[in-house]
């Protein structure tokens, strides 16, 4: 089981196959032989360690060749926990690794999140288990289509109200190359209010059950309502894709174990109606990683199976465009959670205050540049309104990003 308090993040991994290459290309022996000075450099983030396992840690590092940087916290309660950072090549990690291993029990567990870290980062591939359906994801990342009936969302409210149109709008999303059907019957735009149970379901069910029937890609259920959940799995959706990180309805986890739908965590800070007044974190990435792995341990103790989790930093939930982009620009470090990670950047106001564009549906270039950027970082599935336009540019952004996955 990882440890939450460490909360572990792999910062950066710099790409080395460039370098290689060029070696490579003047010379004759085997690049590998070259010492590439702050070549494939990871840097690895703990927090709360005790002063025991952070001097213990500090010593190991330096000695396998690496570097630590460990600032004191102060610490209110309790004793002082400390927070480092590891730097070192890969190789300078292993040697960490293996010379600690008849360390004491107390450095074994942070031994242990280490490496577990590093696996973590390192994973391009997963198979998704939502019910008695598989997913698989990586390298070809998946396309989550949008389909929210409702009178109100931000870019499509109101369009898709009418069943029938909602099922002309889901099979158009799979000929456009969606590989799961996200339905929603709730928004939660900033500044919106929340629906009835009663509401919200009398929108989704017919949805959902003709949808489940008629097409061949998953349906997911968008909500943060328990009750939505086990009726919208009963009537055939296999995802339940929680805006609150099962960190909403207390009922929740059990109601995701129990259908045995795969579930989505996603970050939020706050709640729609005033999330977007004055975002605050302490430090925007390792809140969100703390959150997030809070959501996989509540899924866990609730019986959720590991691989049936999706990761999601909640682009635009208590966000501002900074944060917005931080978290894009730095998504990688989610991996680190060993959980496939879903963005969902489409149409949102951050695209429209940075490229200036008023109209949500006009936003399409700045989408598809941002679900590009995103798949670079490492994102495996990406939630879009325009499925066919972001197939377009994934198939060219996964290609170049293959190309130095494929070289090895
Ligand atoms: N964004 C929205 C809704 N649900 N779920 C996940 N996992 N990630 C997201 O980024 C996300 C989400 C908001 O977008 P939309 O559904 O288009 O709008 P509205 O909430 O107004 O219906």
């Amino acid at each position: 089981m990882p440890h939450l308090s460490l909360n572990a993040r792999v910062i950066a991994a710099a790409n080395v196959r460039p370098i290689l290459e060029e070696i490579g290309r003047t010379h004759t022996a085997p690049a590998t032989e070259y010492v590439l000075p702050g070549s494939n450099t990871v840097a690895l983030a703990l927090e709360n360690l005790s002063a025991a396992q952070a001097g213990l840690l500090q010593a190991e590092m330096l000695e396998a060749g690496g570097d630590v940087v460990a600032p004191q916290r102060a610490s209110a309660s309790g004793p002082a926990k400390v927070d480092i950072v590891l730097i070192g090549s890969r190789s300078q990690f292993q040697t960490l690794l293996a010379r600690s291993a008849d360390a004491a029990p107390e450095a074994a567990a942070v031994r242990d999140e280490v490496r577990r870290a590093l696996d973590n980062h390192a994973r391009t591939r997963f198979e998704i288990r939502m019910g008695a359906r598989r997913l698989t994801v990586g390298p070809e990342p998946a396309v989550m289509g949008i389909l929210n009936v409702t009178p109100d969302s931000f870019s499509d409210g109101g369009k898709w109200l009418e069943s029938s149109s909602a099922v002309a709008r889901a099979d158009r999303l799979v000929e456009e190359g969606a590989d799961i059907i996200d339905v929603g019957g709730e928004s939660t735009r900033p500044g919106s209010n929340p629906v009835t149970e009663q509401e919200e379901l009398a929108r989704v069910l017919p949805v959902v059950e003709t949808l489940a029937s008629r097409i061949d890609v998953p349906v997911s259920i968008d909500t943060r309502h328990a009750r939505v959940a086990r009726e919208a799995v009963a009537a055939g959706a296999c995802l339940v894709n929680d805006v609150t990180g099962l960190q909403g309805d207390p009922g929740m986890a059990a109601a995701v174990a129990e259908t045995g739908a795969g579930v989505v965590i996603m970050h939020m800070l706050g709640e729609p109606r005033s999330m977007q007044d004055h975002p605050h974190y302490d430090h925007l990435m390792a809140d969100i990683c703390r959150y997030l792995r809070r959501g996989m341990q509540i899924a866990a103790d609730a019986g959720v199976p590991e691989d049936g989790i999706i990761i999601d930093p909640g682009i635009g939930f208590g966000k501002t465009v900074r944060h917005n982009l931080e978290i894009l620009a730095r998504l990688g470090q989610l991996r680190t959670l060993g959980a496939p990670v879903l963005v969902g950047p489409s149409r949102k106001r951050f695209i429209g205050k940075l490229a200036d564009v008023e109209t949500p549906s006009e936003r399409v270039y700045g989408t598809a540049a941002a679900c590009s950027l995103a798949v670079a970082a490492g994102a495996l599935v990406l939630r879009v309104h325009d499925v066919g336009e972001v197939r377009q540019a994934l198939a060219v952004a996964t290609a170049i990003t293959q190309v130095d996955e494929n070289a090895s």
